[in-house]
């Protein structure tokens, strides 16, 4: 029988934050909790981006990103089906709940480079605008709502919805000049904030989610 201890309980999406609409942070943390209540503020360009995070070098954001989605797949294709789709492996979501979790939020990031690419507003999917985030009671809406409407889906499908959109997204990271990445201020919908720290929430929010897993699976073994 598998255990439902929760490995890292503030990493469930059901426990949500403050940053609205900050692909980094749809999900409760501590550093979120300090920050202001603005859908645009990139969570990550005011001092709470982890030392050392290339904000200003697009071939090492994009490797980062790379590594990040290889790492996602070296422990998906450890896993047997059964174990991705068992529920209530941490904090009442299956792995595949997660990983819905994560292509879904990650539809924000897209819509944010695509709007960069050709010059307009993003074009945010409808939950988003619907729900406004502005609260953690909203988004902890939006999080339920992600979860019901992928949980009929079969692994195989979110699985490849996933790994689409994430090697989409670092496509559109890659057609994107690194002047127009890094430069604050660039994108009115960004503030003052660069376009790179849509790079980074992005591999952020997949980091801290597959930590929260490796350390929950490691620590099966020695239970
Ligand atoms: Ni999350």
């Amino acid at each position: 029988m598998r255990s439902v201890a929760v490995a890292n309980p503030r990493i469930s999406p059901f426990v949500t934050g403050a940053i609205a609409g900050w692909d980094s942070a749809p999900h409760n943390s501590p550093r979120v909790q300090v920050e202001q209540r603005d859908r645009c503020t990139p969570l990550l360009a005011l001092g709470l981006i982890e030392e050392g995070l290339p904000l200003n070098d697009k071939a090492e954001l994009t490797a980062l990103l790379r590594e990040e989605f290889d790492r996602w797949e070296e422990v998906l294709s450890s896993m047997q089906e059964e174990e991705i789709t068992a529920p209530n492996l941490i904090a009442h979501l299956s792995i595949k709940d997660t990983v819905a979790h994560l292509t879904a939020w990650q539809k924000i990031s897209v819509a944010r480079l695509e709007a960069a690419r050709v010059g307009r507003q993003p074009e945010y999917p409808p939950w988003h605008a619907e729900f406004d985030p502005e609260t953690d009671e909203e988004l902890d809406a939006i999080n339920t709502l992600i979860f019901e409407s992928y949980r009929e889906q079969s692994w195989s499908d979110i699985h490849s919805e996933w790994r689409n959109r994430f090697l989409g997204f670092l496509k559109l990271a890659e057609t994107i000049p690194e002047e127009d990445l890094v430069q604050g201020g660039k994108y009115a919908w960004l503030k003052e904030y660069p376009l790179s720290a849509v790079l980074l929430g992005s591999y952020e929010h997949h980091k801290e989610h597959r930590e929260g897993l490796v350390a929950h699976l490691d620590g099966q073994g020695t239970e």
